[in-house]
């Protein structure tokens, strides 16, 4: 499905709902007068206070007290038990993928938030939309237990595949500043993404382990600088929202001074981009308590089988502590409500 179809449908199921239909990011849409006109242009944008800063911060400790409910020995107020030892597998990108987190009551109260739901309301001009079931991110500074988060500029679109397709969104739960870590963009990169894999089409790739994946090798990062692309590392507060176009070049950094960085990934789609099938495995994931990629539709789902030193970590759950408590709009977030009955 071309991406003009979709926008059409999308507009037709709403006509009134924002008035402007799905944006284009293609930097020549309207001027919304928001959050929307930087996210055209810049590929990303952040929605500050999306979350109240307090309530927040209340989600940054409930996500160290999960950390420490393992009892392996992390303590929050003692940063030297930041030791894979001590904590659950963690990458060293910082993501969280097992244990049923994805399926935490407090991850669904983030995904669920007004102010995030809300945005990317606006932003496909429609209030029938899905969510991801990221991993968590967890990244805390001087970490020498686990290898070294190299940068890994990529976009999670497959390159083949032109267009905006998805909008990527993180809330962020602690202050982050320039050398806490975090999300570095390339600013306007989504505009030139077309053209770059048309003059890149015929160099070696980095495997990807989905098709909506590309990794930058070099020769792209130095494409990326002739064009005059600026790489820009995103600063936020407790209960912002960062947005960016799954086109856009990005990475994370880990922090570098004593500020642990938490995230939580907040990917939404209009259900209507997705298929019966889409929302059937997604179903499937959600039953089992397991995880997504940032594609809301489900196209990879992951396990609850964490594997630590080489085998199946004693510690692995396959539900999680706290099962999600659900309100009717949340709920229609797992996409289940929109599966049609067999006939
Ligand atoms: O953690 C971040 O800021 C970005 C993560 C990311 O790019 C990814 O998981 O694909
Ligand atoms: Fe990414």
């Amino acid at each position: 499905m071309s991406a003009t179809t979709t926008v059409t449908e999308t507009v037709q199921a709403n006509p009134n709902l924002h008035g402007f239909g799905r944006m284009r990011l293609d930097g020549t849409d309207h001027q919304f007068g928001d959050f929307r006109d930087e996210l055209a242009r810049n590929g990303f944008a952040v929605v500050k206070g999306a979350i109240p800063r307090e309530k927040a911060l209340k989600y940054a400790d409930e996500m160290y007290t999960w950390l420490e409910n393992f009892k392996l020995g992390f303590d929050r107020n003692d940063l030297s038990t930041v030791h894979k030892d001590k904590l659950p597998v963690i990458n060293e990108k910082g993501m969280c993928l097992h244990y049923g987190l994805p399926h935490e009551n407090f991850v669904w109260g983030v995904r669920s938030e007004p102010g995030v739901v809300g945005a990317f309301e606006k932003i496909y001009d429609d209030e029938d939309l899905i969510v991801s079931f990221d991993a968590i991110n967890f990244q805390f500074p001087n970490r020498t237990d686990i290898a070294p988060n190299k940068p890994w500029p990529h976009q999670d679109q497959n390159p083949e595949k032109h267009g905006f397709r998805c909008m990527q969104g993180l809330v962020n739960l602690l202050p982050n500043g320039p050398e806490d870590g975090g999300l570095i963009v390339c600013k306007g990169g989504h505009l030139v993404s077309e053209e770059f894999h048309r003059d890149m089409a015929d160099e070696e790739r980095i495997p990807a382990w989905t098709p909506e994946w590309y990794g930058f090798t070099d020769r792209g990062m130095k494409w990326l600088e002739d064009r005059g692309c600026k790489w820009e590392k995103v600063c936020a507060e407790p209960g912002d929202l960062l947005l960016w176009d799954s086109r856009t070049p990005h990475y994370n950094l880990s922090p570098k001074n004593s500020q642990p960085r938490f995230a939580i990934y907040t990917c939404f789609m209009p259900v209507a981009d997705a298929t019966q099938d889409d929302l059937i495995r997604k179903k499937d994931a959600f039953d089992r308590r397991v995880g997504t990629t940032h594609w809301p539709n489900a196209m990879h789902t992951g396990s609850n089988v964490a594997q630590r030193d080489g085998k199946e970590d004693p510690h692995n759950r396959d539900r999680p502590l706290n099962d999600p408590e659900f309100s009717e709009r949340a709920f229609k977030l797992t996409g289940i409500p929109y599966i049609k009955a067999q006939a």
